[in-house]
Protein backbone atom coordinates (compact mmCIF):
# COMPACT_ATOMS: atom_id res chain seq x y z
CA UNK A 1 0.00 0.00 0.00
CA UNK A 2 1.72 3.47 -0.93
CA UNK A 3 1.07 6.17 1.84
CA UNK A 4 1.19 9.80 1.47
CA UNK A 5 2.59 12.37 4.18
CA UNK A 6 0.45 15.11 3.87
CA UNK A 7 0.51 18.72 5.58
CA UNK A 8 -2.14 21.46 5.67
CA UNK A 9 -1.01 24.31 6.55
CA UNK A 10 -2.38 28.32 6.67
CA UNK A 11 -3.02 31.22 8.56
CA UNK A 12 -5.27 31.34 12.08
CA UNK A 13 -8.54 30.19 11.82
CA UNK A 14 -8.30 29.53 7.96
CA UNK A 15 -10.32 25.62 8.69
CA UNK A 16 -7.45 23.31 8.88
CA UNK A 17 -8.93 21.31 12.09
CA UNK A 18 -12.04 21.23 10.31
CA UNK A 19 -10.35 20.11 7.37
CA UNK A 20 -8.93 16.92 9.48
CA UNK A 21 -11.88 16.37 11.43
CA UNK A 22 -14.24 16.10 8.44
CA UNK A 23 -12.24 13.28 6.69
CA UNK A 24 -11.23 11.15 9.94
CA UNK A 25 -13.36 9.72 11.81
CA UNK A 26 -10.70 9.21 14.33
CA UNK A 27 -8.52 11.98 14.48
CA UNK A 28 -6.16 13.81 17.20
CA UNK A 29 -6.47 17.29 17.84
CA UNK A 30 -4.66 19.32 20.34
CA UNK A 31 -6.91 22.71 20.48
CA UNK A 32 -6.70 24.71 23.30
CA UNK A 33 -8.82 27.52 24.56
CA UNK A 34 -8.24 30.81 22.86
CA UNK A 35 -8.07 33.11 26.15
CA UNK A 36 -10.50 35.55 24.57
CA UNK A 37 -13.22 33.52 21.97
CA UNK A 38 -13.25 34.98 18.14
CA UNK A 39 -17.12 34.99 17.32
CA UNK A 40 -17.58 31.46 16.90
CA UNK A 41 -13.93 29.86 17.17
CA UNK A 42 -12.76 29.10 20.82
CA UNK A 43 -10.16 26.72 20.68
CA UNK A 44 -6.80 27.00 18.77
CA UNK A 45 -4.03 24.37 17.64
CA UNK A 46 -0.82 24.23 19.89
CA UNK A 47 1.06 21.62 18.25
CA UNK A 48 -1.00 19.25 14.96
CA UNK A 49 -3.87 17.67 14.01
CA UNK A 50 -3.59 13.69 13.24
CA UNK A 51 -5.63 11.55 10.98
CA UNK A 52 -5.65 8.67 8.19
CA UNK A 53 -7.86 9.17 4.50
CA UNK A 54 -7.47 5.42 3.07
CA UNK A 55 -8.36 6.30 -1.24
CA UNK A 56 -8.62 2.81 -2.05
CA UNK A 57 -5.06 1.23 -2.30
CA UNK A 58 -3.22 4.79 -0.98
CA UNK A 59 -3.25 5.84 2.16
CA UNK A 60 -2.57 9.24 3.39
CA UNK A 61 -1.79 10.17 6.56
CA UNK A 62 -2.69 13.77 7.50
CA UNK A 63 -1.25 16.47 9.39
CA UNK A 64 -2.69 20.06 10.36
CA UNK A 65 -0.34 22.37 10.72
CA UNK A 66 -1.10 25.52 14.04
CA UNK A 67 -1.74 28.44 12.17
CA UNK A 68 -0.57 31.01 15.03
CA UNK A 69 2.80 32.17 14.60
CA UNK A 70 3.95 31.79 18.32
CA UNK A 71 3.94 27.59 17.11
CA UNK A 72 5.49 28.30 13.89
CA UNK A 73 8.16 25.91 15.00
CA UNK A 74 6.32 23.18 14.73
CA UNK A 75 6.19 23.70 10.84
CA UNK A 76 9.40 22.86 10.66
CA UNK A 77 9.32 19.63 12.82
CA UNK A 78 5.66 18.64 11.25
CA UNK A 79 7.20 18.67 7.82
CA UNK A 80 9.68 16.01 7.81
CA UNK A 81 9.18 13.28 5.29
CA UNK A 82 6.87 15.34 3.73
CA UNK A 83 5.29 14.59 0.20
CA UNK A 84 3.12 17.74 -0.29
CA UNK A 85 1.00 20.10 1.43
CA UNK A 86 -2.28 21.66 0.99
CA UNK A 87 -2.19 25.42 1.73
CA UNK A 88 -5.75 26.50 3.41
CA UNK A 89 -6.88 30.06 2.69
CA UNK A 90 -10.46 31.43 4.59
CA UNK A 91 -12.36 33.12 1.46
CA UNK A 92 -14.39 34.87 4.28
CA UNK A 93 -11.03 36.67 5.87
CA UNK A 94 -10.48 40.25 4.35
CA UNK A 95 -7.09 39.89 4.97
CA UNK A 96 -6.84 36.25 4.09
CA UNK A 97 -4.20 37.03 1.22
CA UNK A 98 -1.54 38.66 3.53
CA UNK A 99 -1.85 36.26 5.93
CA UNK A 100 -1.59 33.53 3.70
CA UNK A 101 1.51 34.75 2.20
CA UNK A 102 3.76 34.98 4.83
CA UNK A 103 2.60 31.06 5.35
CA UNK A 104 3.77 30.29 1.97
CA UNK A 105 6.47 31.76 1.82
CA UNK A 106 7.53 29.90 4.62
CA UNK A 107 7.56 26.82 2.73
CA UNK A 108 8.20 27.71 -0.75
CA UNK A 109 11.72 28.59 1.12
CA UNK A 110 11.78 25.51 3.48
CA UNK A 111 10.28 23.20 0.33
CA UNK A 112 10.92 24.56 -3.27
CA UNK A 113 10.03 21.58 -4.64
CA UNK A 114 7.62 19.61 -2.82
CA UNK A 115 4.19 19.43 -4.92
CA UNK A 116 1.01 21.58 -3.19
CA UNK A 117 -2.34 22.76 -3.40
CA UNK A 118 -3.93 25.63 -2.41
CA UNK A 119 -7.71 25.45 -1.05
CA UNK A 120 -10.04 28.54 -0.57
CA UNK A 121 -11.98 27.88 2.41
CA UNK A 122 -15.59 28.52 3.25
CA UNK A 123 -17.07 28.58 0.26
CA UNK A 124 -20.61 28.78 -0.09
CA UNK A 125 -20.75 30.79 2.89
CA UNK A 126 -22.52 34.11 2.86
CA UNK A 127 -19.04 36.26 3.73
CA UNK A 128 -17.07 34.56 1.04
CA UNK A 129 -15.08 36.94 -1.24
CA UNK A 130 -12.14 35.58 -2.60
CA UNK A 131 -11.32 35.23 -6.51
CA UNK A 132 -9.57 32.92 -7.38
CA UNK A 133 -7.62 34.78 -10.33
CA UNK A 134 -6.34 37.76 -7.48
CA UNK A 135 -5.25 34.35 -5.04
CA UNK A 136 -2.72 33.02 -8.26
CA UNK A 137 -1.34 36.57 -8.36
CA UNK A 138 -1.21 37.97 -4.93
CA UNK A 139 0.74 34.77 -4.01
CA UNK A 140 2.43 34.41 -7.19
CA UNK A 141 1.22 30.60 -7.58
CA UNK A 142 3.15 28.76 -10.06
CA UNK A 143 0.88 27.72 -13.15
CA UNK A 144 1.31 23.84 -12.83
CA UNK A 145 -0.31 24.54 -9.02
CA UNK A 146 -4.11 23.95 -8.73
CA UNK A 147 -5.92 25.98 -6.91
CA UNK A 148 -9.47 25.09 -5.73
CA UNK A 149 -12.72 26.28 -3.27
CA UNK A 150 -13.08 24.12 -0.69
CA UNK A 151 -16.12 23.92 2.40
CA UNK A 152 -13.82 22.10 4.95
CA UNK A 153 -16.87 21.05 7.10
CA UNK A 154 -17.81 18.89 3.95
CA UNK A 155 -16.97 15.64 3.32
CA UNK A 156 -16.61 15.29 -0.72
CA UNK A 157 -15.32 18.46 -0.63
CA UNK A 158 -12.28 18.18 1.53
CA UNK A 159 -12.08 14.55 0.07
CA UNK A 160 -11.35 16.15 -3.44
CA UNK A 161 -8.44 18.30 -2.18
CA UNK A 162 -6.68 15.53 -0.75
CA UNK A 163 -7.36 13.45 -4.20
CA UNK A 164 -5.63 16.09 -6.12
CA UNK A 165 -3.24 16.44 -3.89
CA UNK A 166 -1.88 12.85 -4.12
CA UNK A 167 -2.97 13.27 -7.95
CA UNK A 168 -0.01 16.19 -7.75
CA UNK A 169 2.43 14.10 -6.53
CA UNK A 170 2.31 11.08 -8.77
CA UNK A 171 1.66 13.21 -11.93
CA UNK A 172 5.52 14.90 -10.56
CA UNK A 173 6.92 11.32 -9.48
CA UNK A 174 6.20 10.29 -13.18
CA UNK A 175 7.61 13.59 -14.97
CA UNK A 176 10.55 13.15 -12.79
CA UNK A 177 10.86 9.23 -13.87
CA UNK A 178 10.61 10.30 -17.52
CA UNK A 179 13.89 13.04 -17.36
N1 LIG B 1 -18.54 28.70 7.05
C1 LIG B 1 -17.53 27.88 7.21
N2 LIG B 1 -16.87 27.91 8.38
C2 LIG B 1 -15.82 27.07 8.54
C3 LIG B 1 -15.39 26.19 7.49
N3 LIG B 1 -14.30 25.52 7.92
C4 LIG B 1 -14.06 25.96 9.18
N4 LIG B 1 -14.99 26.87 9.57
C5 LIG B 1 -15.04 27.60 10.86
O1 LIG B 1 -13.85 28.40 10.90
C6 LIG B 1 -13.30 28.40 12.22
C7 LIG B 1 -11.86 27.93 12.19
O2 LIG B 1 -11.77 26.55 12.24
P1 LIG B 1 -10.49 25.70 12.70
O3 LIG B 1 -10.70 24.41 11.99
O4 LIG B 1 -10.28 25.69 14.15
O5 LIG B 1 -9.30 26.54 12.03
P2 LIG B 1 -7.73 26.23 12.11
O6 LIG B 1 -7.19 26.65 10.80
O7 LIG B 1 -7.48 24.83 12.55
O8 LIG B 1 -7.29 27.26 13.24
P3 LIG B 1 -5.90 27.31 14.07
O9 LIG B 1 -5.50 25.94 14.41
O10 LIG B 1 -6.28 28.12 15.28
O11 LIG B 1 -4.94 28.05 13.19
C8 LIG B 1 -14.22 27.52 13.07
O12 LIG B 1 -15.11 28.39 13.73
C9 LIG B 1 -14.94 26.66 12.05
O13 LIG B 1 -16.23 26.27 12.47
C10 LIG B 1 -16.13 26.19 6.25
O14 LIG B 1 -15.84 25.48 5.29
N5 LIG B 1 -17.19 27.05 6.18
MG1 LIG C 1 -6.29 24.13 14.04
Amino acid sequence: MKTYKILVIGPFSAGKTTFVRTLCEKYIDTDMKLREPIGEKTKTTVALDFGVVELGEKRVRLYGAPGQKFFFFMWEVLSKGLDGYILLIDGENPNALLEAEDVYRFFRVMLPKTPHVIAVNKFGHPGFSLDLRDVRIALSVPEDVPIKLVDARDYDSALSVVKLIVESIESRRVKEEAK
